[in-house]
């Protein structure tokens, strides 16, 4: 069920099915005490998608840029702690890919719904590039852009579905990447939104 995507990337299919339906309930959670919001992009667009987190940090965007924060702007309160369901997930993908000891302080939920779209980017507001991104999908299943490490590296197209689990290190680490528009479709687990989690070490 591993199929490598490029050199430090690959896509461990169906490895986070057996959790889906734990995985979800912890989302829940989160997302009572943080709720989903779409932020503003440093030029004053709002997102498409829509954002909570959960750990120690909580990846944010506003008319000031793009940073982590200890807080939720929305309660000001601290960012509900990392379920330990993700945490495990996580660091499990990443020992089964040859990253053995990833400890992910930072998890970014992403909600798409139909249309809802991730333009071409790279992540670079961690502080170590050296530590994997984790990545699990649920729901509606999703085309995902993989560019190279420049911009003008045309993106290959990989289908993304439900309890997929990708795990980004290496010199993909900093390869561009985006979601293509959501399409419509009904999930038995989400509904109409595909959900990713993105865990991190940011701090
Ligand atoms: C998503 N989220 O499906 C993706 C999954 C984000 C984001 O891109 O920034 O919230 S993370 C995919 C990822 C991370 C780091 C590197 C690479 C892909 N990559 O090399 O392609 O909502
Ligand atoms: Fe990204």
């Amino acid at each position: 069920y591993l199929e490598p995507i490029a050199e430090g990337a690959t896509l461990l299919r169906g490895f986070a099915v057996p959790a889906a339906a734990t995985l979800l309930a912890a989302i829940e959670s989160v997302v009572q005490a943080a709720p989903f919001r779409h932020m503003a992009t440093p030029g004053g667009r709002r997102m498409s998608v829509a954002m909570t987190n959960c750990g120690r940090g909580g990846w944010v965007t506003d008319h000031r840029g793009y940073r982590y924060t200890a807080a939720d702007p929305l309660t000001q309160r601290p960012w509900p702690a990392l379920p330990a369901v993700f945490f495990d997930l996580a660091a499990r993908a990443a020992s089964t890919v040859g990253f053995a000891g990833f400890a992910p302080d930072a998890c970014l939920i992403n909600r798409y719904r139909p249309g809802a779209r991730l333009t071409l980017h790279q992540d670079r507001d961690e502080r170590d590039f050296k530590a994997p991104i984790v990545s699990v999908s649920l729901g509606l299943p999703a085309v995902f852009l993989f560019g190279g490490v420049q911009r003008r590296d045309r993106p290959r197209r990989i289908r993304m579905e439900s309890g997929d689990v990708a795990v980004w290190g290496g010199p993909a680490r900093l390869a561009y990447h985006g979601i293509a528009p959501l399409v419509d479709g009904n999930h038995p687990l989400t509904g109409r939104c595909r959900i990713n989690l993105t865990l991190r070490k940011a701090l």
